[in-house]
């Protein structure tokens, strides 16, 4: 479809195991490849052959004929002779995109997972829910679009009264929508990992159904402000109502998304909540539960057994090993790394992106050109990352899944500033979770970097232009 959309000429494409055609892109499922991860791809004068054990493989090779095709749109195509044996260093591939804090359209989320393949990105963990808005229809609930995927204010500040401009924004997709996004997404050989927040970032959910929260009777707005999570109570009151609530909506979500793994957050649930509702240190003392930490931990082991009931397995940002893990949890280690090195000492999966340099959403230079959050992630310290904490054995170290970039979106108020802050950090990301280590030299990769831009420049991507200058 890339070939077929950016150039204008009749492709040949052949599919026929172990028969090279003349004068065609052959696709070669090749059973005599051991590793179904890896791929072979050869130009010659007479064809391009691109093979492997898998489908996917065969894709991935078939991203890198598409850097290899000269930048231009015109005719004749020249490409090098070159024969490629590739295969990934990482099995976790990820991009995440919040679409809670601004809602980005299917177009662009399209867009996005084309990013992602053309990168050999093999996971988008989507943020569907948090504070600022509910993003994905839930038959069963209503409420959840009707009222919690909407709120006052489309640019807002951090507290309340700052730069709030009070105009009515929102949006959610429809679930028509996502079972779109979801098949093309798979026709790129990416697993989209949904993500529904709990037991924080909920004011949303709140906004909608108030009796799920530690204040059943207050009146819950959908957030206002940035950055709120112990100002603000987002939290969810662990009663076995709210447990029905998150089964009936993981379970619609469950049957949309084929992904073996669900995200279910996990992250910032500040304890005063609980501590100050009479029901939750109720629902303590019934449990045998002596702290706050207790009681995250048995909030996401019980969603935990909902999940695995379904053959599924979930994700948590690292404060789900506050209390003790979920025996099957798999860990995304974002403040620092000291979240992965525990998971993958306890033999548990671990997935990294600790914030200071896998969080794009942090500026790229120490002074932006437009607001952005007040950390800086710079590109080189992208590329300088390296997902394998020195902590780690070779035994431990297998646990270490690979990496993700994320893309929170406070200050990302649109497409164009959502590419201006993905590139070039994500083409850094993705050499680092694909290549091997030995191979990682950034004066090359800038080198590279520069055709890359180009190619950027024809597919009319939003970058810096201040990495033209050196
Ligand atoms: C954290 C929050 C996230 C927020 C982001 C901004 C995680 C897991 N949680 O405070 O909701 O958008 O940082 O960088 O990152």
């Amino acid at each position: 479809n890339y070939l077929r959309k950016n150039y204008s000429f009749e492709l040949k494409l052949s599919r026929i195991p172990d028969v090279n055609r003349i004068n065609a892109i052959n696709l070669i499922i090749a059973k005599k490849i051991s590793s179904s991860k890896e791929y072979n791809l050869s130009v010659t004068n007479k064809s391009i052959n691109v093979g492997s054990a898998s489908d996917t493989a065969i894709f991935q090779g078939i991203q890198t004929l598409i850097q290899l095709l000269p930048i231009t749109k015109s005719l004749p195509l020249q490409i090098p002779w070159v024969s490629i044996i590739d295969y990934p260093r990482f099995d976790y591939r990820g991009m995440h995109l919040d679409v809670s804090r601004h809602f980005f359209d299917v177009a662009f989320v399209k867009k996005y997972l084309d990013y992602l393949a053309l990168h050999k990105m093999n996971y988008f963990h989507w943020h569907l829910t948090d504070d600022h808005g509910w993003r994905i229809e839930i038959k069963k609930y209503p409420k959840l679009t009707e009222t919690g995927s909407w709120r006052n204010g489309s640019i807002i500040g951090l507290y309340p009264g700052t730069g709030n401009d009070g105009i009515r924004y929102g949006g959610y997709y429809t679930q028509e929508q996502i079972k779109d996004v979801i098949d093309y997404a798979a026709k790129r050989f990416i697993t989209i990992i949904p993500e529904i927040e709990m037991p924080a970032h909920n004011l949303a959910t709140l906004a909608s159904y108030s009796e799920l929260g530690t204040e059943p009777n207050k009146k819950y707005e959908v957030a206002q402000t940035w950055g709120i999570f112990n100002k603000f109570n987002n939290v969810l009151q662990p009663t076995d109502t709210t447990f029905k609530f998150l089964e009936n909506v993981l379970t619609e979500v469950m049957d949309l998304f084929p992904s073996p793994y669900i995200h279910i957050g996990g992250d910032e649930a500040a304890k005063t909540w609980w501590k100050q509702s009479a029901v939750s240190q109720q629902i303590m003392k019934a449990n045998g539960l002596k702290t706050e930490s207790e009681l995250q931990s048995y909030f996401i082991r019980r969603m935990e057994k909902f999940v695995n009931s379904k053959g599924k397995t979930i994700i948590g940002w690292n404060e789900i090993l506050q209390g003790g893990l979920a025996p099957n949890a798999v860990v995304m280690s974002w403040q620092g790394e000291k979240g992965g090195i525990e998971a993958a000492k306890q033999k548990h999966k671990a997935i990294m992106t600790p914030e200071m340099k896998m969080y794009f959403n942090h500026a790229q230079f120490a002074k932006e050109d437009s607001l952005t959050a007040n950390k800086v992630s710079p590109l080189l310290d992208v590329y300088n990352y390296e997902p394998i904490p020195v902590e780690l054995n070779t035994e431990q170290a297998k646990y270490i899944w690979g990496g993700q970039g994320c893309l929170w979106s406070e200050y990302i108020t649109n497409p164009a500033k959502a590419e201006y802050m993905l590139f070039p950090r994500l083409d850094a990301l993705s050499e680092i979770l694909w290549s091997p280590k030995e191979k990682r030299n950034y004066p090359d990769f800038l080198k590279r970097l520069k055709t890359q831009f180009k190619r950027y420049d024809l597919m009319g991507i939003t970058y810096s232009k201040r990495y033209l200058d050196n």
